[in-house]
């Protein structure tokens, strides 16, 4: 099992206080903190190794372009991706979506053709796609969930036509903690000829994620959310899509030769990665990695489903608690509502006591329609989270709930 109070001290932050109280991080599904190797990896590269990567013929550049690329090796083993030539950096799972409702509408959608995304997703997998539809006239439809929070896959099934072109799935809902059967998903879908997107923003930092086991066709991640740092993210493509491609933008490094009447693209991945990468946040998001095998990916999931299983049953012993999200398969994320009581005052009366949860819409404005709410509060774990904050958590709402 894990060393929790040993782990915690690789977090420098989780020692600081805020109003005098020992801080209750539990907002980690928008954020996680960060170990001090990442911290640390970073300082060091811009104090000793700092250089552009891909250009220089100078001992710097090559330096610095081999932790870059050897990022690019790891998280290609992280996911089990079949080559490097998959992995592409990008911002976060943003703009990896961004990328490839660009890209993959630019190359394989016409009007007409059909895009399924579930009632869960982030704004950042709807929004984009909508983006599209007012250029292309796609059509966007949408897999429906049961009460439970679970998708309806007797309705997906029957959603697909001979249209049918992408399904774009979590893996882990950021609000339900529903983690969607996204290999079953992938299959069905395949069988229509359609391809699979997945949004692995909230499974990556939470359990093994194998892209060739699940077989999705495209996969997303955000640094931030797995103890590395923000501003670098990650787009897996298997690797024959990504050829018939085009690119996402142009500019320096994508290029295999530019005059004014013809410009070439560089080999994959290099053709999706224009300007200059975020080089020291790749090679801080393989310390993360590597942090995160060091302790065990299987242990981390272990321990934070534990955690999930004992909220789950304190919170449901505090009177009014709605707890939006009860699938049989649920990651480290809760969101619920008490009584009467506004989620904004509940979270605010809570920072108070030192314990920082997330409230508002969670970037899922129809998922909060679908549950008939504006908004919710959400406590959400990580790795070095313990069953005493999460007592803490319920005696804090416990105490607020006493005040109205
Ligand atoms: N997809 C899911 C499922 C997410 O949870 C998030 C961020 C994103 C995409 C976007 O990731 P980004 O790194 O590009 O911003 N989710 C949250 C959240 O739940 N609270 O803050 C950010």
């Amino acid at each position: 099992m894990l060393n929790i109070e040993e782990i915690r001290k690789d977090f420098p932050i989780l020692s600081r206080t805020v109003y005098n109280r020992p801080l209750v991080y539990l907002d980690n599904a928008a954020t996680t903190q960060k170990p001090r190797a990442v911290v640390e990896a970073m300082t060091d590269e811009y104090y000793s190794v700092n250089a552009n990567v891909h250009r220089g013929v100078h001992y710097l550049s090559q330096q610095a372009t081999e932790l870059h690329e050897q990022a690019r090796a790891n998280v290609q083993e992280f996911i089990n991706a079949r080559s490097e030539a998959e992995i592409i950096f990008t911002r976060g799972t943003t703009e990896s979506l961004n990328l490839v409702a660009f890209s993959f509408g630019e190359a394989f959608l016409k009007e007409g053709d059909e895009v399924l995304v579930s009632v869960m997703e982030h704004h950042s997998n709807i929004v984009p796609w909508q983006m599209l539809r007012e250029r292309k006239g796609i059509v966007l439809k949408v897999i429906p969930m049961t009460d439970e929070g679970e998708i309806d896959l007797e309705t997906y099934k029957n959603l697909f036509s001979p249209r049918t072109r992408l399904v774009c799935i979590a893996h882990v809902s950021n609000v339900l903690g529903t983690v969607n059967p996204v290999k079953e998903m992938t299959a069905i879908a395949h069988t229509h000829g359609a391809k699979v997107l997945v949004d692995g923003a909230q499974s990556v930092p939470h359990r093994r994620v194998d892209v060739q086991d699940i077989d999705c066709d495209f996969l997303t991640f955000s640094g931030h959310k797995i103890y590395g740092p923000t501003g670098i993210g990650v787009l897996y493509g298997r690797e024959e899509l990504l050829e018939k491609m085009p690119p996402y933008q142009g500019g320096g490094e994508m290029i295999a030769r530019v005059s004014f009447e013809k410009t070439t693209y560089e080999r994959l991945p290099f053709k999706f990665e224009a300007g200059t990468p975020d080089f020291v946040g790749s090679h801080a998001l393989a310390v993360a990695l590597d942090y995160v095998r060091g302790i065990g990916q299987d242990i981390i999931a272990a321990h934070e489903a534990d955690l999930t299983r004992y909220a789950m049953e304190q919170m449901s012993l505090i009177p009014g608690m709605k707890i939006y999200g009860t699938a049989r398969e649920k990651d480290a994320v809760i969101s619920f509502n008490v009584g009467d009581i506004h989620p904004l005052d509940l979270g605010t009366l809570l920072d108070r006591l030192g314990i920082a949860i997330r409230t508002g819409h969670h970037c899922a404005q129809p998922l909060m329609a679908r549950c008939g709410v504006e908004s919710m509060a959400r406590a959400s774990f990580a790795l070095y989270n313990t069953r005493a904050e999460v007592d803490a958590l319920v005696a804090g709402i416990d105490r607020v709930r006493k005040m109205f």
